[in-house]
């Protein structure tokens, strides 16, 4: 039996010993799961409905304490750690609606009729990448034991622990013993179980591109059902009929929210040429007003990043000669800091400019009019978000519909909202999460003909 520490990426501190899952205890667990899947479809759907809303109310019950860990354990601002545990919550009661309401279809054919069932799919693998432990692990989680699925989680194994205490919570709230798992492990060892047991019939992956092609490939084997939330690159793009003061103000919350480590960054700002100057001098006073600092302090707004490994990896971006048009401040001393750092100008084909960095650093390019910059938005292999600001609402829709990209916002810079559908274009990723149609992805249509003659 194997275990590592988990390090506090704030001050370099071990916060706990968790012990890796073995390829053989994972494959315990997925018998144990399929097994527990084939009682739990039979619940009588309100019966699911009652414990995942009692599963929700564990989670509130220790919202602070989840937030805590999540603190301790991956840095999160203790404000955003609280809204994660939230957020785990609401989507575990948002979700808890969906046993009653699995509706099939009736559909009149010759000589009977015909009847649909929405099947639960079985097993599903759900994994889990380390920027946002809680929300993607409950973005899985909820859909699938409301369709009835059993779910065996991996999360990240820099960033267990609050998974680790929501499995706890499931049992505490009344889940049967099997329903829903929880390994913490490598993702060369229980990830790759996930993706090789044929008793797996779904897996959920968040994570990178690099390894979603892996996963994909893997899941082909098997024919096995698959959703990819995986990498972006996303634009901010700021027209100059726009409030600017306002696209401005809330540019920096829209790429360094979670130190940049976020997949719907909005890294590329790209701003129309005649207000570059306006909006430059507005955008450097709210990166440097960016408080970056203890994740314990009540009013933190950007925390370290999760790993010395990860933090050379945004440094490379940021070369001696990059052009650093200005920088936010970061801490001293322990912990693995990296400034909120904008660079301008950039190349159209500089690393900065097209790779995901995932960090905070976010490059601000001029364009000259619509065309150009739906042209510059595309200019990706990635489209998972976005947003655009402008005062024009016919401009704000025909962009809109010009982006390639799975979620926009129009004058906000809002990412995520459990009860919308969210997921990626083109390499952003395969399938959608949230919102009322997500236990399609856990189920199958099942059609019966009956004669009536
Ligand atoms: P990855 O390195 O891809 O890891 C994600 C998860 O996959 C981890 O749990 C990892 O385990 C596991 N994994 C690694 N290799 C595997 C394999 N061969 N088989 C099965 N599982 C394997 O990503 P990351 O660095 O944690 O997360 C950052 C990336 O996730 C970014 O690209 C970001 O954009 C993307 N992301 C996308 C979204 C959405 S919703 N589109 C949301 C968040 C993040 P280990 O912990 O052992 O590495």
């Amino acid at each position: 039996m194997s275990t590592y520490t988990v390090i506090n990426p704030a001050n370099e501190q071990p916060v706990r010993q968790v012990t890796l899952t073995s390829a053989e205890e994972t494959d315990a667990a997925i018998e144990r799961a399929a097994k527990a899947q084939q009682r739990w479809r039979n619940v009588a759907p309100g019966d699911r409905a009652k414990l995942l809303r009692a599963f929700a109310a564990q989670v509130d019950a220790h919202i602070d304490e989840l937030a805590a860990l999540e603190t301790a354990g991956s840095g999160h601002p203790t404000g955003a750690a609280t809204w994660e545990a939230g957020q785990v919550r609401d989507v575990l009661q948002y979700y808890s609606a969906a046993p009653e309401r699995m509706f099939g279809k009736q559909i009149p054919v010759p000589g009977g009729l015909d009847v649909t069932f929405a099947e639960p799919l079985g097993v599903v693998g759900l994994i889990v990448p380390w920027n946002f432990p809680m929300p993607i692990l409950s973005w899985g989680m909820a859909p699938a034991l409301a369709a009835g699925c059993a779910v065996v989680a991996k999360p990240a194994e820099m960033t267990p622990l609050t998974a680790i205490r929501i499995g706890e919570l499931a049992l505490q709230a009344g889940l049967p013993e099997g329903v829903f798992q929880v390994l913490p492990g490598k993702g060369s060892v229980v990830g790759q179980r996930l993706v090789e047991h044929p008793l797996v019939r779904k897996i959920v992956f968040t994570g990178s591109t690099e390894v979603g092609q892996q996963i994909m490939t893997g899941c082909a084997r098997h024919i096995k059902r698959l959703t990819l939330e995986l990498g972006g690159k996303s634009a901010n793009i700021v027209f100059a009929d726009a409030d600017v003061e306002k696209a401005a103000a809330t540019a920096p919350y829209a790429v360094f929210d979670n130190a940049g480590q976020d997949c719907c960054a909005r890294s590329r700002i790209l701003v129309e040429a005649s207000v570059l100057d306006k909006f430059m001098a507005l955008l450097e006073p709210a990166v440097q007003a960016v408080r970056v600092g203890d994740p314990t302090a009540a009013d933190t707004e950007m925390g370290p990043l999760i790993s010395a490994a990860h933090r050379a990896h945004v440094a490379s971006y940021v070369q001696a000669d990059a052009p650093v048009a200005f920088r936010g401040s970061a801490p001293q001393g322990p912990g693995y800091w990296y400034p909120p750092t904008v660079l301008a100008p950039v190349a159209a084909n500089s690393p900065a400019y097209t790779e995901e960095i995932f960090g905070p650093v976010v490059t601000v390019t001029p364009f000259t009019g619509e065309d150009e910059a739906i042209a510059m938005a595309n200019d990706s292999p990635y489209g998972l978000s976005g947003s655009i600001w402008t005062g024009n609402v016919g401009r704000a829709i025909r962009v809109a519909r010009g982006v390639e990209t799975g979620n926009l916002s129009v004058n906000s810079h809002s990412s995520v909202r459990y009860w919308t559908p969210f997921g990626g274009f083109k390499q952003s990723g395969l399938g959608r999460e949230l919102g009322p149609d997500a236990m399609d992805a856990f189920t199958e249509i099942k059609n019966v003909f009956i004669a009536t003659e």
